[in-house]
This record gives structure tokens, C-alpha cells and sequence, in this order.
């Protein structure tokens, strides 16, 4: 340990050698269907490892539910209406000029930056943000045959399950993890900030058969709700076009998914068996939105609801205060960039419009006023809501095409709307006026 005093005088680079390491793990199209997230059937030990040496956030929203708005708003720090992301198609660079994104801000401060898999949605990285980024992808076929199927007929590409033949390493994730682990054990002068982005449970989705065994069809169930449900949703809520899949097939879709979950799961665990979850390294745990399984009579993301739109996040590092713990505020992804300068005591750059969870990763249970944020486009109209610690309220083209309030207290399926509620007056226009003021 360094004294204060030579702490005082010391070089830069010694104080930065001291710097704890900083280890991002990014889940493509992870919903919060997970053991520790109190999923019964799902199979995750390795996750649920990691939240027994962390903090679970069990509220957590990402701030637009499709991958690169989503991504572009945790690495800027910014609000999709502030980074003007909302699409697949656009580069942040070419709306977000003035943005010192996480990767390259760290890389500023004398972090060695590297990046494996998916971080950014994929092609979207700047210039400037990794000193060594790997893209691996098997160049063998056996990750390709197995058995599997279309459950559109072909109609949507990407419904598609494979159990493959071939080893996790015929698989993007498996190589993913591998890099990942020869980065770890590499010695290096500065500290290290390594982002790792799992592919899966992304659709299409592949995964060595071995995964697909924990979860034989006839234990697999269809999606439950009221049979009226969709009678009090604004049309606006979902995306134009539905595909519905029958009740087989829905059945194969969620096997698959937690097959490809449990898939990423195992490569999450050789990562941490190689980092350790060794206290001079912060890791960051969280996918970039959520899915839909066929709740709501939907399969996708791009919604509002919960299943879309909330994302499990799980910290670990010397700020946690209480191992093990969980964490019901409502936080956001925007909040990770603030809250890993603060832990590290970095100072934040200007434009960051979330806040840091570090009184929430010392005390879980601390006072916490912010909702969440999260929007979605419709054509050129926006769909807006605030996830509080008991609501969530939206409204559609700012009321427009239809609002919607759900009490998760009661509901926290989200199955009765109770916008027109007279009882529940006060309570939409008090969120009323909130989400009027996010910026
Ligand atoms: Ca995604
Ligand atoms: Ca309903």
C-alpha cells in the first residue's frame, strides 16, 4: 500500500497502475428470465454466482429496447432524445459529436482498453475506444448441422433454434470467452478495462445441443394471461408487425432461448474462473434489453413492457457494501458510466445525464428519488415511460395514441391498464408531470 503522503508525489502511472480493473460484461437480448432472478426453471449458475458476490439490481431498465439505442445511450451516458440513436442504421458518431464515450474516456485516464464480442451494436465502435478489439467467429461448419427448425415456416428469418453439433468453441461465444481469458492472464503496466459482449441468447438461436438437454420440451410451458389482456393496450404499444407463432412453437421458442441462455451462462463462468472475482476488479453485469417470451402476444422486443424494457444488472466490486444483497430502486443503464467514474474516482466528463449507484451499492435500501427513462419509436411518433419503484406509466406520442399504467405492486405482470382509473387520478398526474420533466 502506498502511504498518502507517497500516494501525494507519486507518478501518474503508479496511481493508475493502482486503479482497480474494470471488467463490462454485455448480454445480447438478455431478459430477466435467470435462477438468481427467481426464474424456476432456467438453469444459470454462474450468473447467480456472481450476484451472491454482488449486488442484484432488480429493477433495472435500459433506456430503448433494441441493441445499438440502447448500447449508444450506456456508453455516452445520454438519453436516446439526447444521442438521437433509435435505430440499428445510424453511427452515434454521426449525430453525437461532442460525446466522450466510456471506452475511449477510460483509454484517456490510462486504462488499457480492449473489447471482445459485441459492445457497441456491431460496426459502431469510434476510432479511438480500444486498444485491442476482437471479433472472433468460428471458422468451423460442425457449429452449423444440428437439429433444429424455422417456427415461421421461414416467414421471419430470425425464428430459428439450432442444437448444434460441435463444442462451445464452434460457437461465437465460446471464442469470446477464450479471448477473453488470454486478455485476463496477460501482464500489463496500466489497468484494465476489458469489455466482453456474449451473442447470445440473441436470436438466431444456436447453441451446442448439450444446453438444449436441461430443458426437454414437455417441461416447457406457453405464455400465461388473462384471455382478454390485449383489450386495454393502445394499439401504439406494439410494433406493426405480430408474428404468431402457435402453441408449439412457443413452446420450442422459450427452450431454445433458455438453452442459449444457459449456452452464455457457461462462458460467463470460464471468464469469471479467469478473473477471479478478486476485489481490485469492478465487474459490471447487464443485458441491453429485454425479450418478450410470448407475454402480451409478443416475441420480440421494441416494446414498453417489462419484459422488454427491464434488464438484469448485477455489480461486484469493492463499493459493495453487503454481498449477496438485492436492490429494488429503479436504476437505468445511462447510470453505469457515472457510477464507475465515481468508483473509481475519476472525475465524470461533461453531457452525463444518469447518476452514480454508488449510494445504492453501499446501501441497497438507501433513499432513491429517480425513476427510470426508457422510450421507443413508432414510425416518427415516441413512446415515452417512467419505470418508478411501484409504476410504470407511458404514454404514447405524449398521450396521443393511448396511455397506460400498471401497479407492479398488484400487477407486476402488467395486465390491467389502469390509466382511466379514477381512483388512480393523482397517481397519473403526478407521473404525468415527471415524465414531462426527464430532459
Ligand atoms: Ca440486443
Ligand atoms: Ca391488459
Amino acid at each position: 500500500m502506498l502511504s498518502a503522503r507517497a500516494r501525494l508525489f507519486a507518478p501518474w502511472w503508479l496511481l493508475a497502475q493502482r486503479r482497480q480493473n474494470i471488467l463490462l460484461l454485455a448480454v445480447d437480448d438478455l431478459n430477466t428470465d435467470l435462477g438468481c432472478y427467481g426464474h424456476p426453471l432456467v438453469r444459470t449458475p454462474h450468473v447467480d454466482r456472481l450476484a451472491q458476490h454482488g449486488i442484484r439490481f432488480d429493477r433495472a431498465y435500459c433506456q430503448y429496447p433494441v441493441c445499438n439505442p440502447s448500447r449508444t445511450s450506456l456508453l455516452s451516458g445520454r438519453y436516446p432524445e439526447r444521442t438521437g440513436i433509435f435505430d440499428n442504421q445510424t453511427n452515434p458518431r454521426s449525430k453525437l459529436r461532442e460525446a466522450v464515450f466510456l471506452p475511449e474516456y477510460l483509454r484517456r485516464q490510462g486504462y488499457y482498453t480492449a473489447r471482445v464480442g459485441k459492445i457497441y451494436h456491431d460496426g459502431m465502435d469510434g476510432p479511438d475506444d480500444w486498444d485491442l478489439s476482437l471479433n472472433p467467429r468460428p471458422d468451423t461448419a460442425a457449429g452449423t448441422r444440428g437439429e433444429g427448425r424455422n417456427l415461421t415456416g421461414g416467414k421471419f428469418a430470425f425464428f430459428r433454434w439450432l442444437a448444434a453439433e460441435g463444442t462451445d468453441e464452434d460457437q461465437p461465444d465460446g471464442l469470446i470467452a477464450k479471448e477473453a481469458i488470454t486478455i485476463l492472464r496477460q501482464q500489463r503496466d496500466k489497468p484494465l478495462f476489458l469489455a466482453v459482449g456474449f451473442r447470445k441468447p440473441h436470436d438466431p438461436y444456436i447453441a451446442p445441443k448439450r444446453y438444449y438437454e436441461p430443458y426437454p420440451l414437455e417441461m416447457i410451458r406457453g405464455p400465461e394471461h388473462p384471455a382478454d389482456d390485449e383489450s386495454d393496450i393502445p394499439p401504439a404499444a406494439y410494433p406493426p408487425v405480430r408474428h404468431n407463432l402457435g402453441p408449439l412453437e412457443g413452446r420450442e421458442f422459450r427452450r431454445a432461448y433458455y438453452a442459449c441462455t444457459s449456452f452464455m451462462d457457461a462462458q460467463l463462468g470460464k471468464v469469471l474462473d479467469a478473473s477471479g472475482l478478486a476485489s481490485e476488479t469492478t465487474i459490471v453485469f447487464f443485458g441491453d434489453h429485454g425479450l418478450h417470451l410470448g407475454e402480451h402476444g409478443w416475441w420480440n422486443k421494441v416494446t414498453l413492457f417489462e419484459r422488454s424494457t427491464r434488464v438484469p444488472l448485477i455489480v461486484v466490486g469493492p463499493q459493495v457494501r453487503d454481498r449477496g444483497a438485492v436492490c429494488r430502486r429503479p436504476v437505468e443503464l445511462i447510470d453505469l458510466y457515472p457510477t464507475l467514474m465515481d468508483c473509481l474516482g475519476l472525475s465524470v466528463p461533461s453531457g452525463l445525464q444518469g447518476a452514480s449507484l454508488r449510494p445504492l451499492l453501499e446501501n441497497p435500501e438507501a433513499s432513491w428519488s429517480r425513476p427510470a427513462y426508457t422510450v421507443v419509436t413508432r414510425g416518427n411518433k415516441l413512446g415515452r415511460c417512467l419505470h418508478t419503484e411501484r409504476y410504470r406509466y407511458t404514454e404514447w406520442d405524449e398521450g396521443r395514441l393511448g396511455a397506460e399504467l400498471y401497479d407492479h405492486a398488484s400487477d407486476p405482470h402488467e395486465y390491467r391498464n389502469l390509466v382511466n382509473d379514477p381512483r388512480r387520478r393523482e397517481t397519473v398526474l403526478e407521473l404525468k408531470r415527471a415524465l414531462a420533466g426527464v430532459p
